[in-house]
Parts: C-alpha cells; structure tokens; sequence
C-alpha cells in the first residue's frame, strides 16, 4: 500500500516517522504545502480549499491507498470536507489530551499547539471530556512551527527564546506537555533541555500510526515485517515551494527517512 501524509510544512513527518516504526513495508508520498505555510494565519475556507485540492491532485498522481491529515490546525477544519470528497479512508490528528490526563502525576497538563488550534473550541472539548480534573495550561505560540522549519536549514533552536515562550508552563508546575503540533515532536530536544522538569511529553504519533495499521487491515493488505531494515523503502517527499525543498534530502537521511 502508499499512504499519503500532509501537512502545510515539515511537521508531519514527525508522524510519518511514527507510522513507518509500525508498518516498515509501506510506501509513503510525503507532500507538505510549504506555500501555503503556516495555516494558523489563514482563514479556514483557504486552509479547506487548499487542503481538498492538493490532496485530490495527489491521490491522482500518486494512487495512494489512504490519507493522513498529520497537521492539527488542518485536521480541525478539513476533515469532514476531504471525506466527502476522496474515497479512500482519511486519519486526521487531534492533540493528545487523553493519553497526557492518564500520564499527569500531578494533575498539571500543559498544551502547546498553534494559536490556531489553541483558539479552537474542539481543544476544550477535548480537555472538557478527558482532562476536567486536571489544571490545563494552555500555549499557543507561532514561533515553535518557524524554528521547527529552521531545522531542515541547520538553523538551531533558540532554547533561551523557547524557554521564555514555555515560561507559563513552567510556572504553572506542569509534569506532562501536549505536544498539540506535528511540527513539535522535531523539536523534542530542545523542549526538554528548556523546560527540564518535564516528565511526559506527548504526542499523536503513536496514535496515529495505531490507526493506520488498523485501517490498512481492515483492508485486507496484509503486511509481511520485512527482515532487513535497510530495504524500507524511501519516503518520496514533494515540496511545493520554499528553501526547504532543496535541503530537504538531507534532513530526511537525519530522520532516517530517506
Ligand atoms: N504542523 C501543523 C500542526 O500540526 O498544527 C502546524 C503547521 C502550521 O501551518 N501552522
């Protein structure tokens, strides 16, 4: 089987990475809508219509068996739209409020996400259903996704900058962070060097990747572990503009994609 994953940017092949730990055999198209990036500023009807139309002129192009929306901020407004529009199945990403409530020692969850998904009224119902007996301190910062990108360029992270932006959480004693945003996982070190006392940081990684390999059940492609791990096969990523389409390869040899 090929899957489609997309986001607006590199983010989502922190969860492309999640997904292939479970389900080496498959064939990835990776297409990040790097000129439309970051969808936190544009309005929802752009993010949709970009959103469906990339994606549709992909599973033409590229015949992929099934779609992964690895971007928060898209998968809250796109979904039901690019459902009604493709026939194959559609993963979208949700922050992992859940499994961080069941983490939380004491009670204290951070959220970090774009301010597009922080403003979003699906995060407090999500904390509403899974987290009402915790204290939820929530931040939504644009800088986090322009630094993840910097990444692909070599550019390293600011820890002191990022240390002032994770400042509310620190003080308000959280021991487990929402990792809200594909792009965060990227910058993993870093978060945890800022903000050391941290226990959890967590993402929708893993919850996706369990999805997918059940969806790819379900439909009947049985997938046979492949004994040596060098054969993976490389993920085929598209770009659509920007500097990170030239240094892309390299970043992906480092995420041991390629
Ligand atoms: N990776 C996207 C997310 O998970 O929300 C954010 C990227 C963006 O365009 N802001």
């Amino acid at each position: 089987p090929r899957i489609l994953v997309f986001d607006s940017g590199i983010g989502g092949l922190s969860v492309t990475r999640c997904i292939r730990a479970v389900l080496p055999g498959v064939h990835f198209v990776y297409l990040a809508d790097s000129a439309g990036f970051p969808y936190g500023d544009q309005s929802d009807g752009v993010v949709v219509e970009r959103c469906v139309a990339l994606v549709e002129q992909a599973l033409v192009e590229f015949r992929c068996d099934l779609v992964v929306v690895a971007c928060n901020t898209a998968s809250t407004v796109v979904l039901p739209h690019l459902r009604a529009r493709v026939s194959v199945p559609v993963v979208g990403v949700v922050p992992a409020i859940k499994p961080a409530a069941g983490l939380t020692r004491n009670g204290r969850l951070g959220v970090l996400a774009t301010p597009a998904t922080i403003r979003r009224p699906y995060l407090n119902r999500l904390i509403d259903e899974f987290a009402n007996h915790c204290l939820v301190e929530r931040v939504g910062h644009p800088a986090l996704v322009a630094w993840a990108e910097g990444l692909v360029r070599g550019d390293p992270v600011p820890v002191s900058e990022l240390a002032g932006v994770l400042r509310p959480l620190r003080e308000a004693g959280v021991d487990t962070v929402v990792l809200g945003c594909t792009h965060y996982p990227l910058l993993l070190a870093s978060l945890r060097q800022a903000l050391p006392e941290v226990v959890h940081w967590v993402d929708s990684g893993e919850a996706i990747a369990r999805r997918v390999s059940y969806l790819l059940a379900q439909g009947a492609w049985p997938m046979a572990p492949l004994r040596d791990q060098r054969a993976y096969p490389p993920v085929e990523a598209v770009l659509l503009s920007g500097e990170a389409r030239e240094r892309l390869p390299e970043f992906m040899v480092e995420l041991d994609l390629a």
